[in-house]
């Protein structure tokens, strides 16, 4: 069986946990608690498994995997069916775009350690914080917002893709920094018709071993 290093808030790992439970994939979840003990990502056990410290981590059998795209990437290989990246070479390369957008562009600048980072280097307090979170969501979210279609139940292509399992978290992600989201009817339509997906349901943060 599979195994997945994650954290039940991570945005990066629910990615993952998407993905596995949309191809119908048992795996076994181990929860890396990101702040707790000045970051279990940090210690040694764990680094020597994922050099970069970070969640999520798939491993399966002797292959280890880290950053999410890859591991989404490498599922499809495997297990294409249910797809999460279909179509022509054109719609494959929109639904790469769409999930870069939040996983290469948006995430990395919001993330845990960069916000630790600004708070510990250049003394952001929680209010500085916040508004550099916000300024590089919402970049990304008004570019998703743009390329969605009213009333399509997902992000591209009529059908659930991994551009999806990149947004939907990161959504999550926001309402914890109080992120209006006001102006993204489109992608709040298509949120809400993932969450009502089993997929998604088991995935959630709140569903998780690890959740407190
Ligand atoms: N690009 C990576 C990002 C992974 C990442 O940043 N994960 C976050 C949680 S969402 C993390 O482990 N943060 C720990 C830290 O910043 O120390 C991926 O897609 O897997």
């Amino acid at each position: 069986m599979m195994q997945l290093y994650s954290y039940w808030r991570s945005s990066a790992a629910y990615r993952v946990r998407v993905a596995l439970h949309w191809k119908g994939l048992p795996f076994e979840v181990i929860p890396i608690h990101l702040l707790k003990d000045g970051g279990q990502q940090h210690h040694a056990d764990y680094a020597a498994i994922n050099p970069q410290e970070l969640v999520p981590t798939l491993i399966d059998g002797e292959g280890v995997m880290a950053q999410s795209l890859a591991a989404m990437e490498y599922l499809e290989e495997m297990h294409p069916n249910p797809p999460l990246i279909f179509g022509d070479a054109l719609m494959r390369a929109k639904i790469r775009q769409l999930s870069m957008v939040i996983a290469c562009d948006t995430h990395p600048l919001v993330n845990l350690r960069v916000l630790q980072h600004l708070a510990l280097s250049y003394g952001a307090d929680d209010a500085m914080k916040n508004a550099w979170y916000h300024h590089w969501l919402k970049l990304g979210l008004d570019n998703l917002e743009r390329h969605a279609e009213y009333g399509s139940r997902f992000l591209i292509g009529g059908q659930l893709s991994m551009a999806d399992c990149c947004m939907v978290p990161q959504l999550y992600n926001a309402r914890r920094f109080q992120f209006p989201l006001d102006a993204y009817p489109k992608l709040l339509a298509i949120e809400a018709h993932c969450l009502s997906l089993e997929a998604f349901q088991k995935a959630a943060p709140e569903a998780q071993m690890d959740a407190v």
